[in-house]
């Protein structure tokens, strides 16, 4: 880590490098012109940490000196999160007034196999271990009340940026936390939908993070449910939530994958891979088969599934080969009314959809990125295991394959 260059705030071990360049992009995406200019490549990373921490306190100060606000109508729940592709437990219609949810998160490092065929794996950087991290659950109008922590072993520090919030971009410039920091964060979820949220810790480290697996999706759902463009509720029996994920991961000479000895090792080969916006893997869920064989999404004949896909990064087509979208809110909001009959749908990268199918046949379905070479050679494949009786009405096998009479 030889490349960078601490302006003598901090000793110049790789640790404080990490941790400290994240003061560049806070700054440069609250406007900091001149710290806004891309830092070119075989130059040395200076990391300016005074004019950002100068914005980081100004927005400390400036919530200091508002009104406080009256949060005592508000019932505190506390919401266990849980691993994708299981989605918390919650009510779709809320019951009673707004709610202030607290959750917990975790900013973990951990080595994770992305192909165990090929040996590829990467010091991923989590939030709560998994990639994604967990998907939240609120209703429009309750507040998202988040302790994020990280542990005192962490190489960096990291934050979060809700997609779903307003103000101090996104919450990112308000939850810095260094290894053995916490912090506690609330926000106000006032537009119902699904959104992304992510690491963005500042300049070249926002994609390294993001891209290293540090984001994940907030579902803010209407009080009184998901509703068709008729008005009419919609109801889902259980939740798919994938999480597309963009890898990056330097080989060597041989082509082979190259390998580290702790997190943030790859900081400088990643952000060559990176430069050249070639994905190594696109996977569902941090890795492949993530989502097929033993651990395929089950569902039956007849169940609705709400299917939530999160792109932090990178754009995506979702399909269901063998079904469809019946209602599909591809860009994720829930205040628009929801298309229908969707063959593939577009996730715009840095954000999560939504999409409703009732299983009307028995099998596997695959669910893909429709750009199948994403599909079949870098991973974004998922399958759905659905059981229950085939329906020969709307498929039948006439005359199964054999030789053709000539
Ligand atoms: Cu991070």
């Amino acid at each position: 880590m030889t490349k960078f260059i601490n302006p003598g705030l901090v000793k110049t071990n790789r640790r404080n490098v990490l941790r400290g360049t994240m003061l560049a992009g806070a700054a440069a995406m609250a406007g900091g012109a001149a710290l806004a200019t891309p830092t070119p490549r075989s130059a040395p990373m200076i990391t300016p940490r005074k004019p950002a921490a100068k914005f980081i306190q100004a927005e400390a100060q400036a919530q200091a000196t508002a009104p406080s606000v009256d949060l005592s109508g508000y019932t505190r729940v506390t919401q266990e999160l849980v691993a994708p592709p299981f989605a918390p437990a919650h009510e779709q219609v809320a019951t009673g007034g707004p709610k202030i949810v607290e959750i917990t998160m975790e900013t973990q490092e951990r080595l994770l196999t992305v192909d165990e065929d090929t040996g590829a794996e990467i010091w991923a950087l989590t939030y709560n271990g998994s990639v994604p991290g967990p998907l939240i659950i609120v209703h429009e109008g309750d507040y998202v009340e988040l302790t994020l922590r990280n542990p005192v072993d962490s190489m960096m520090e990291h934050n979060i940026d809700f997609h779903a919030s307003t103000g101090a971009l996104g919450g990112g410039g308000l939850t810095h936390v260094f290894p053995g920091e916490e912090t506690v964060l609330r926000w106000k979820a006032i537009k119902p939908g699904v959104f992304t949220y992510h690491c963005a810790p500042g300049g070249a480290m926002i994609p390294y993070h993001v891209t290293h697996g540090m984001n994940g999706a907030v579902m803010v759902l209407p009080r009184d449910g998901l509703k068709d463009r008729a008005g009419n509720p919609l109801t889902y029996d259980s939740i798919a939530y994938v999480g597309e994920q963009d890898f990056y991961l330097p080989m060597d000479e041989n082509g082979d994958y190259k390998t580290y000895e702790a997190a943030g090792d790859d900081y400088s080969d990643s952000v060559d891979a990176m430069r050249t916006l070639t994905p190594t893997h696109s996977v569902f869920n941090g890795s492949v088969g993530a989502l097929t064989g033993e651990n395929a999404l089950r569902a039956k004949v007849g169940e609705t599934v709400l299917m939530i896909h999160n792109q932090a990064n990178r754009d995506s087509r979702p399909h269901l080969i063998g079904g469809h979208g019946d209602f599909v809110w591809e860009n994720g909001k829930f205040g628009n009314p929801p298309q229908t009959d969707m063959e593939t749908w577009f996730i715009r990268g840095g954000s999560a959809g939504a999409a409703i199918y009732t299983f009307k046949q028995p099998g596997v379905y695959a669910y893909v990125n429709h750009n199948l070479i994403e599909a079949a050679l870098l991973g974004a494949t998922g399958h759905f295991v659905v059981e229950g009786a085939w329906d020969n009405a709307l498929m039948e096998q006439v005359v199964a394959p054999k030789s053709m009479d000539i």
